[in-house]
């Protein structure tokens, strides 16, 4: 069996009860075979990155501690995704789940259907905003800090959600 490594999951939904859709999927992830679920952001309420006119998504990023490998790891994910509900048509497009690996421990992957870290990563607030809460000091695979994509990323266009909203 491989070395548990810590892998971050970015979550996101914009259709059908967005932050059910979000909140049933972190259980889900808590409960994958050699996985074990080791923090959970914020939920943040984003404007669409993509095409215009769908809704708002809610976004967030949870921890866990696994010994799938990555392509393993995806595949589990797409079925989670397919059990919400996903169809996949538009890219970039509405979503009722959308679960991306962000980091896999210090792996850099360019493979045919998996890229980690995640290519767009750097770009988002809706991913960086919810990785600090839960990594604050976090250094990504390459040397870069956490801290300092934050503060060249776009600010607007987010809220974070208080609890039980
Ligand atoms: N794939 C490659 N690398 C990865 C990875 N690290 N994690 C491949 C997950 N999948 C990865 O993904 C398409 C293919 O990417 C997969 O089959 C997998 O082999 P998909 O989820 O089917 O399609 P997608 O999500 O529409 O495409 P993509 O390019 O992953 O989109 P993004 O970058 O995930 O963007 N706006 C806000 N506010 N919040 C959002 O969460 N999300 C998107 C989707 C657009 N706008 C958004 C948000
Ligand atoms: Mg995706």
């Amino acid at each position: 069996m491989r070395e548990p490594a810590a892998a971050f999951i970015g979550i996101g939904s914009n259709l059908e009860q967005p932050l059910t859709q979000v909140r049933t999927a972190v259980s889900t992830l808590g409960a994958l075979p050699e996985t074990r679920l080791d923090g959970v952001s914020a939920w943040y309420r984003s404007k669409p990155v993509g095409p215009v006119g769908q809704p708002d998504y809610i976004n967030g990023v949870a921890r866990i501690i696994t010994t799938l490998s990555p392509l393993g790891l995806l595949a589990e994910l797409q079925t989670i995704e397919d059990r919400q509900g996903r169809r996949r048509q538009l890219k970039w497009g509405p979503r009722t789940l959308d679960l991306d690996i962000l980091l896999y421990g210090d792996c850099l992957l360019n493979e045919e259907t998996l890229t980690v870290p995640h290519p767009r990563l750097a770009e988002r607030n809706f991913v960086l905003l919810p990785l600090a809460d839960i990594a604050p000091d976090l250094v990504l695979p390459g040397g870069t800090p956490l801290s300092s994509l934050l503060a060249n990323c776009p600010s607007g266009g987010i809220v974070r959600l208080s609890d039980g909203e």
